[in-house]
């Protein structure tokens, strides 16, 4: 298998299991380290095997946003040129279920990573935030949009303008997390959690998780016609016919991904 530099990248069952490596500066995050968790990424996602991504941070933080030090000379051109995002925007293209385990910070774009995990589970003790506006910035890699439409834009006014920490407690609260955790299980009961993913119909998971994204961007009517589609369309797989003649047996389902 691959090594890299700025991540560790493991199997574990039906699981791809990503962890970013930069303990000594919080997991700040360059450019090659973005490209490597798309790499990364994409290689589960065409690897039969893997079922689910969870991805973590090593050491005391999830990510402490965007490494200050690569960007701090960068002019509005030089972002334009190479194409900053282009990696973030493949991210949010994979189609396996992302599953995030946030401790510590996860701080600008940090948090724009965590928002981008489909299920977040986090320590008691995390902190999300966008310090940008204490750096003369904003997000840039999604923050704004994706903090919005999950937490409404009362908060992500206040949060973005204050550039203030949002507790774990605040974070479950208003929706971006799904479930706080002890530190010390945090990352076996994630395990936990997207094993049991893993185990559900893959396909069914897939257009589910297609489905849900579509609803958060598109109208009404249009998410409908498009989650329709992706109903009819289960129906040509070997799982769904699996699935309710299990039901029906009264049996647990054995499902293959076909
Ligand atoms: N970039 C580079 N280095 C960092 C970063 C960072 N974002 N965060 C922490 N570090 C480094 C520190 O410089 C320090 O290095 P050294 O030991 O060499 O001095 C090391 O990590 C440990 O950090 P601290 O000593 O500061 O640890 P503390 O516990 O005292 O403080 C904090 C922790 C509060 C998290 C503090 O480190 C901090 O404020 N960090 C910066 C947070 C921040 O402003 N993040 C937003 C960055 S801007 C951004 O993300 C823009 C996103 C836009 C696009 C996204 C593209 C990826």
């Amino acid at each position: 298998s691959k090594t890299y530099e700025y991540i560790e990248v493991s199997k574990q069952d039906q699981l791809g299991l990503i962890a970013l490596n930069r303990p000594k500066v919080l997991n700040a995050i360059n450019r090659p380290m973005v490209s490597e968790i798309l790499d990364a990424m994409e290689s589960f996602e065409t690897d039969i095997g893997v079922r689910a991504i969870v991805l973590s941070g090593k050491g005391r933080a999830f990510a402490a946003g965007a490494d200050i030090d690569e960007m701090a000379n960068d002019n509005a051109i030089d972002f334009e040129l190479r194409n900053q995002f282009k990696d973030w925007d493949r991210l949010a293209m994979i189609k396996k279920p992302i599953i995030g385990a946030v401790q510590g910070f996860a701080l600008g774009g940090g948090f724009e990573l965590a928002l981008c995990c489909d299920l977040l589970y986090s320590a008691d003790d995390a902190e999300f935030g966008f310090p940008e506006v204490n750096l003369g910035v904003m997000p840039g890699a999604g923050g704004t949009q994706r903090l919005t439409k999950l937490a409404g834009k009362t908060k992500a006014m206040e949060w973005l303008f204050t550039g203030k920490r949002i507790s774990a407690r605040e974070a479950l609260h208003h929706g971006i997390v799904n479930q706080l955790i002890s530190k010390e299980l945090l990352m076996e009961e994630t395990m936990k959690a997207a094993e049991q993913i893993a185990n559900q119909a893959p396909i069914s998971i897939r257009l589910i998780k297609e489905a849900i994204l579509k609803a958060v961007d598109t109208p009404l009517n249009e998410g409908m016609e498009f989650e329709r589609k992706n109903f009819y369309l289960l129906f040509s797989t070997d799982d769904q016919k699996e699935g309710m003649q299990a039901f029906i047996e009264k049996r647990k389902p054995h499902f293959k991904g076909k």
